[in-house]
C-alpha cells in the first residue's frame, strides 16, 4: 500500500516536472515579426546582458513600416505572460518614450519564472492599429539579490 503510494507520487512528480519544463518544440522566438494585419515590422531589442529572475528590466521596441521606414509617434501598449501557466506579467511595463526615431523604450519589464513567456504589443499610430506577439524563453535560473 506504501509502495503503491510512493510509486504515485514518483510518477506524479516525474509528470509535473516534465510539464514544467516543456516548451513547445515550434516555438517562433524571432525577435523581428511582421504585426497580425501586416501594418508594421517590429524589432525587439534584449537588454545588453541577460536580467536575473526578478530583476526589472528595459528592452527597446523598433517600429517600422513593411518597407523599412521608421514610425515615430506610436502609442504602445504592453500585455504578455505565461501561456503554459495561465498567468500574466508580474508587472505592468509601460512604452515611456520614443529614444530615436522609430525606437521606443519599454520599461518595467521583469520575468518571474523560468519558461516561455508571451510579449505582446498593440500598436497604435495614425496609420492604423496593428497587434504583435513575442515568444521569450526565460532560461536563467539567477535570483536577484
Ligand atoms: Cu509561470
Amino acid at each position: 500500500m506504501i509502495r503503491a503510494i510512493a510509486y504515485s507520487l514518483v510518477l506524479f512528480l516525474a509528470a509535473s516536472l516534465s510539464a514544467c519544463s516543456t516548451v513547445p518544440p515550434a516555438l517562433d522566438l524571432s525577435l523581428t515579426q511582421s504585426s497580425v494585419d501586416k501594418k508594421f515590422v517590429v524589432e525587439l531589442q534584449p537588454p545588453a546582458t541577460t536580467p536575473a529572475i526578478n530583476q526589472m528590466h528595459s528592452w527597446r521596441v523598433r517600429l517600422a513600416s513593411p518597407n523599412g521606414q521608421p514610425i515615430t509617434h506610436a502609442h504602445i501598449e504592453v500585455d504578455g505572460g505565461m501561456p503554459q501557466h495561465g498567468h500574466g506579467l508580474p508587472t505592468h511595463p509601460q512604452v515611456t518614450r520614443e529614444v530615436a526615431e522609430g525606437v521606443y523604450l519599454l520599461e518595467g519589464m521583469k520575468f518571474s519564472m523560468t519558461g516561455w513567456w508571451e510579449i505582446r504589443l498593440t500598436i497604435q499610430t495614425p496609420e492604423g492599429i496593428d497587434k504583435v506577439t513575442f515568444n521569450t524563453v526565460v532560461n536563467n535560473t539567477v535570483a536577484v539579490r
